[in-house]
């Protein structure tokens, strides 16, 4: 029997959330592609702007033979999941040039990590939150503090309280 009656349920379409986006970029005009990468990002229907930190210099953490990083921290509201908006950000990075190689901490043109999803902690293969490490780096936790100074981190307590046990490490706002 042919029925007239949709046979799929309508897709569930949940409240948005907050999400904050750490940015890095250290080739290749490093504060341009930080600034595209904010445009494309905000271009996704399913996502808009809560707040843009100001851009960062910081000297590279990690190897030194590498220009140093310009950073900055994006919060946005989202109906994407966690792995589409990982998805959608790590297009973004391979459409802006990005070179995945086998030796960890390497120069690239961009890098967007997931760093807050909700009040979630998410475990899976390709994705760690809250953000592995973001405790111990001053490009992350400062551009962050300028957005959401009232933060509170999962497992790692107040953003306030982090900061104090993280030094700045040559971190300067541009
Ligand atoms: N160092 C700085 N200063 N900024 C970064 O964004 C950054 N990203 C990285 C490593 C290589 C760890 N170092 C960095 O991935």
């Amino acid at each position: 029997m042919i029925s007239s009656q949709p046979t799929t349920a309508a897709p569930h379409v949940g409240a948005p959330v907050i999400a904050y986006i750490g940015l890095g970029s250290n080739l290749q005009e490093p504060q341009q592609q930080i600034a595209l990468a904010r445009t494309r990002i905000l271009d996704h229907p399913e996502i808009s702007e809560v707040a843009f930190s100001s851009l960062y210099h910081s000297p590279p953490m990690g190897p030194q033979d590498q220009p140093d990083y310009c950073n900055a921290v994006l919060a946005i509201y989202t109906l994407l999941p966690a792995i589409a908006l990982l998805d959608f950000l790590q297009s973004i990075e391979n459409q802006q040039g990005r070179v995945r190689q086998a030796q960890r901490w390497v120069a690239r043109t961009l890098d967007l990590d997931i760093l807050l999803y909700a009040d979630q902690k998410i475990q899976l293969p390709r994705l760690t939150i809250p953000h592995p490490g973001m405790a111990e780096r001053a490009f992350v936790l400062y551009p962050l503090y300028e957005i959401a100074p009232d933060l509170s981190i999962p497992e790692l307590g107040e953003l306030s309280q982090l900061l104090n046990h993280c030094p700045l490490n040559g971190l300067q706002r541009i």
